[in-house]
């Protein structure tokens, strides 16, 4: 599964990588580049915020669990008005790019650089993907199903439109074979993210999922903006905490036992006691902003970069 957030930069070519919560979305182009198609999109996205008030009340209120964002502006502050609704001001500078510690495709750690840019602040929800899909009758990767003439002699029946879904074992099984707990499922698409229809998935608050890099790519140019780089975007994660493990400091559990993101719990892939509540998404902005304001920048959910594995 896959899920989108933008941002409004530079594009930039860096590594690409792979791990919970380390994939991403940003974006290149401004206001100054914005033609008739992206301010459609602008405008029936803003009708969003104006039908659903309970919901911006809910994205407006979260708190912020470090909050440096000021440090940063008075290094380089916003050239202009934000040229989305919800976007936050970047400004740019070096950083520790991964990690040595933990997946062998995050190391080496090194130096990386990233220019200013425009991030939104939380993840692409259910409802501002619908309204993509009705403003342009767009049909995803899922939805379609794969070509045949593009995969001769693969079963038949694993070209129709399907998504693969987290189907949790019975036991203990080795974890070199993610076949154990990935499950090949027809009908799953964002609309039915596990196939079959779920008590709150694919709820319109809730970010969106079952969406390919090319469903990401089609999003972000019908919004006049374009998926970040994975530099781009682990450096805004890790919310000016240079070289810390989580995206609020070292420690899982901070002082006061409040858990921060929703993730896994327990021994994966089989068990997940469920000790933040969630066993699928929350809602967006459930958990406290990080130092640069942004939201679920770990766990709940994957989230695209335009950097290619
Ligand atoms: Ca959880």
């Amino acid at each position: 599964m896959g899920a989108l957030r933008y941002g409004d930069g530079p594009r930039r070519a860096t590594r690409s990588g792979r791990g919970e919560s380390r994939q991403a979305g940003g974006i290149a182009g401004g206001m100054d580049r914005l033609r008739g198609p992206h301010r459609r999109a602008r405008r029936a996205i803003a009708r969003i915020y104006r039908s659903r008030p309970m919901e911006a009340q809910h994205m407006q209120s979260a708190p912020s669990f470090q909050n440096r964002r000021h440090h940063y502006l008075e290094r380089s502050p916003p050239p202009g008005a934000p040229p989305y609704p919800d976007t936050v001001w970047v400004p740019g500078g070096d950083f520790r790019l991964g990690s040595d510690r933990f997946y062998p495709e995050e190391a080496p750690v090194r130096s990386v650089e990233v220019r200013d840019f425009w991030m939104d602040r939380a993840p692409v929800t259910n409802a501002v993907f619908a309204c993509f899909v009705s403003e342009t009758g767009y049909v995803t990767t899922a939805e379609r199903g794969a070509n045949s003439d593009r995969h001769r002699g693969i079963d038949p029946a694993l070209l129709q439109p399907s998504g693969l879904v987290f189907d949790a074992p019975a036991g203990v099984v080795p974890l070199n074979d993610p076949r154990r707990w990935w499950r090949f499922t027809p009908g799953a698409s964002w609309r039915l993210p596990y196939g079959r229809p779920l008590a709150g998935v694919g709820a319109s608050g809730h970010p969106v999922v079952q969406v390919s890099h090319l469903d990401a790519h089609a999003f972000a140019e019908w919004m006049g903006k374009a998926l970040s780089t994975e530099a781009e975007w682990e450096f805004v994660a890790r919310g000016g905490l240079d070289g810390a493990t989580f995206c609020w400091g070292d420690r899982e559990i901070p002082t006061g036992g409040r858990r921060l993101a929703n993730t896994w719990q327990g021994p994966f892939p089989y068990k997940n006691s469920r000790e933040d509540g969630y066993r699928y998404t929350s809602l967006i902005r459930s958990y406290p902003a990080n130092g640069y304001g942004l939201c679920d920048m770990t766990g709940n959910l994957w989230e695209w970069t335009a950097d290619r594995a």
